[in-house]
């Protein structure tokens, strides 16, 4: 059946790496009479984790949707890998939904991927709450869990559920906004009246959800003042605003192995958690001016491609999530952003991997069409003749690169074709040909991603594929002024060759790249061979004299020359200035350019002094540091041929727990050992150039 906007929820379910996630989608189909039986993880079964790569590794890697339906509306569920490296999957399911739910392993509080996921749903403005998981664990601490959250992201968790008893005697939950106790075990947790013992701590807690639906709403807040307390009603109408306006964060306990705390979980999602109705969408206009539109059923069909998925049964699945009007099967709609009809067949729901046919979508939700023709990932499609699109996903740059090749040449096409899906399906990861350095490099959010893709091209496509560590683009310059001349001259059969130019070089400032002067005056050099000249010069310039790498912030001027009436000629000329310029730039100091890169790190303040000691041995140069609630900021520049690892090397300084952002910063000079190491690298390098 197909549900009306205001009786859809989106969640994203995320969090730090193994805090319980996929445990808890599991328990949630489970509480919503989706499966019979929950799975662990552990067995390679649950709905969420059902690709090989993720039963293989026992971690999610891929965004995962599902649903349950209970009064009357539909849930949708999104389970989000942890692992920095598919941060992609969980900002394409924020951009997806209206609540964030981030899910705290009790055991150890807030830990830092969470932080980063926190960042991001603020700066979405998206409604958030907690679920501090694992409280059947003896080393769970419910208590610093929740006053972790307090300092780390510096606001007020209400809790909406509160545990009962710790770690072996931990018990279940109590259900504070209904007022319910619900007690762990194998089934479907079942409501029953709250123990006298857990009476007090329900009261305390009642009186805090009472508070906080109050600041809600004007009026409830008089009656609150006035009577001292709320309906259960009045309470779920002052919540739902308090949330869509971000004056409340909701907690929840449980323990997801345990089915514990799941069902006032679902209750709450219900009846208070934000409806599409109240999300604004950023779109983009004609004209690229940026408004913001409200999730509309009445308008004409709009709707967003989240996501990109091949499945080997199932081939090109495109999750789309629906902003304005409905889509129905067996419809036509128009591909704004490949300005192409797109014609819809079949549209489809999904548990997981089971698709579930259905004949309509409405504004809000979210659902699948296969086999389309045109839709790739950011995509807006259309019903109308509306020309806006919507905004595309904002991804952080990639971290980590290799270069890759088929070991068999003939394999290299299949490895082409592999890298362009790959990158289709995961918006983090890119791949490109450097022609300076005649490789192919991809690039992502980690190692763990980019081995994961490459493993999946080699069994995939049975291909042999060997990585290296990419190459550096190094550059050449000039470190003071100097002149040359060069005379270019051949005598064969008819026509001979000359050409005599004489130039002057100087440094520019860093970044410049290149000037060409013409100070030829009186002919020295006619005018119709100034192009030749030019050319020999860029020519020249291609490849340096130390390591034939790029010379780049040169000035080239042309003071003088010599031509011959008959013989001369662009080429002629062409060949004596770029023979003048190599002369020139052996006199002129030459010296070898490394790019740096400027980085930023973020980890667990504990690991600091590590961290600062590594990056000094990498040359690096701190610029700046910040620490916010337990977690430090670290900005520096560092040479990019020290951070070909470092996403490795941060990984073991931290456990795991550090990340960091990269992007290029400016050129500067090498010299003594590590310059004599770049040259001798290049040594055997062939530079093709054409002498005709
Ligand atoms: N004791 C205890 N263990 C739990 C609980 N929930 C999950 N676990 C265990 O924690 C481990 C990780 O659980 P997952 O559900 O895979 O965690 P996740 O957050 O989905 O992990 P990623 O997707 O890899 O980030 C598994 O061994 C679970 O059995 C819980 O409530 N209590
Ligand atoms: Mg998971």
């Amino acid at each position: 059946m197909s549900y009306t906007t205001d009786n859809i929820k989106n969640v994203s379910i995320a969090g730090h790496g193994g805090s319980g996630k996929t445990t808890l989608f599991e328990r949630l189909l489970f509480a919503g009479s989706v499966i019979a039986k929950p799975e662990t993880v552990e067995s390679g079964k649950t709905v969420s984790d059902y690709t090989g790569e993720e039963i293989d590794r026992k971690i999610s890697i891929h965004t995962a949707l599902g649903h349950v339906d209970i009064k009357d509306k539909k849930l949708n569920f999104f389970d989000t890998p942890g692992s920095s490296d598919f941060t992609g999957d969980v900002i394409l399911s924020f951009r997806a939904s209206e609540f964030g739910l981030l899910v705290i392993d009790g055991r150890s509080g807030v830990q830092i991927e969470t932080i980063k996921l926190w960042r991001n749903l603020e700066g979405r403005e998206k409604p958030r709450g907690f679920f501090i998981n694992k409280l059947d664990d003896e080393k769970a601490d419910y208590d610093h869990s929740l006053a972790d959250i307090k300092e780390k992201f510096k606001c007020e968790p209400v809790p909406v559920t509160i545990p009962m008893g710790k770690g072996a005697a931990y018990r279940g939950v109590i259900d504070v906004l209904n007022g319910k106790a619900y007690s762990a075990g194998d089934g479907v947790e079942a409501a029953s009246p709250i123990p006298d013992d857990c009476k007090a701590a329900y009261e305390a807690a009642r009186e805090k959800l009472i508070e906080a639906a109050a600041e809600g709403d004007d009026t409830l807040m008089e009656k609150y003042i006035d009577q001292g307390s709320l309906s259960p009603e009045e309470m779920h109408t002052g919540l739902i605003e308090a949330l869509a306006e971000h004056k409340f964060v909701p907690s929840f306990a449980g323990s997801a192995v345990k089915n514990s705390g799941v069902v006032p979980l679902i209750d709450f999602i219900a009846d208070a958690g934000p409806s599409p109705l109240t999300a604004k969408d950023t779109i983009t206009g004609p004209d690229g001016e940026l408004s913001k539109v409200p999730i509309d059923p009445a308008k004409p069909l709009a709707a967003l491609v989240i996501k990109t998925a091949y499945d080997q049964f199932s081939g090109k699945l495109s999750w789309i999530k629906i902003i304005n009007g409905k889509l129905g099967a067996d419809s036509e709609a128009t591909n704004v952003s490949e300005n192409k009809k797109e014609r819809i067949g079949k549209i489809y729901i999904c548990q997981g991997k089971k698709l579930e046919e259905v004949r309509e979508l409405n504004a809000g939700d979210v659902g699948i069409i296969t086999k389309s023709a045109t839709l790739r990932t950011n995509d807006t499609i259309t019903g109308g003749d509306a020309s806006f699109t919507f905004m595309p996903l904002r991804l952080p740059e990639p971290v980590h690169s290799v270069a890759v090749n088929a070991l068999a040449k003939k394999d290299e096409d299949k490895l082409g074709e592999s890298l362009v899906r790959a990158a289709e399906e995961d918006k983090t990861f890119r791949y490109n040909f450097n022609a300076e350095t005649r490789e192919t490099v991809i690039s992502g959010m980690g190692e763990l991603q980019i081995n994961i893709i490459l493993d999946k091209i080699r069994t995939g496509q049975k291909i042999e594929l060997e990585t290296r560590i990419p190459r550096i683009a190094y550059r050449e310059t000039i470190q003071k002024k100097a002149g040359a001349e060069y005379t270019h001259k051949k005598q064969t059969g008819g026509h001979g060759q000359y050409g005599k130019v004489v130039m002057e070089i100087a440094p520019l400032p860093r970044g410049e790249n290149y000037q060409f002067v013409n100070a030829i005056f009186g002919g020295a050099i006619p005018k119709n061979y100034i192009p030749g000249v030019e050319k020999g010069v860029v020519e020249g310039m291609a490849h340096g004299t130390m390591a034939h790498y790029p010379v780049v912030d040169v000035e080239v001027k042309i003071t003088d020359g010599k031509y011959h009436p008959v013989d001369s000629s662009e080429l002629s000329f062409k060949l004596a200035a770029r023979n003048a310029f190599r002369d020139a730039m052996k006199q002129a100091t030459p010296t070898l350019l490394e790019p740096i890169m400027n980085l930023t790190v973020f980890v667990e303040e504990k690991y600091l002094g590590d961290v600062m000691s590594d990056l000094s041995g990498k040359r690096g140069k701190i610029h700046g540091q910040d620490a916010v609630g337990g977690i430090a900021e670290i900005r520096a520049e560092v040479p990019h041929a020290e951070l070909l690892r470092y996403s490795i090397d941060l990984r073991s300084i931290t456990s795991g727990t550090g990340s960091f952002s990269v992007g290029f910063a400016h050129y500067a000079p090498i010299s003594g050992r590590i310059a004599e190491d770049v040259i001798k690298s290049r040594e055997g390098f062939k530079v093709t150039e054409t002498e005709e």
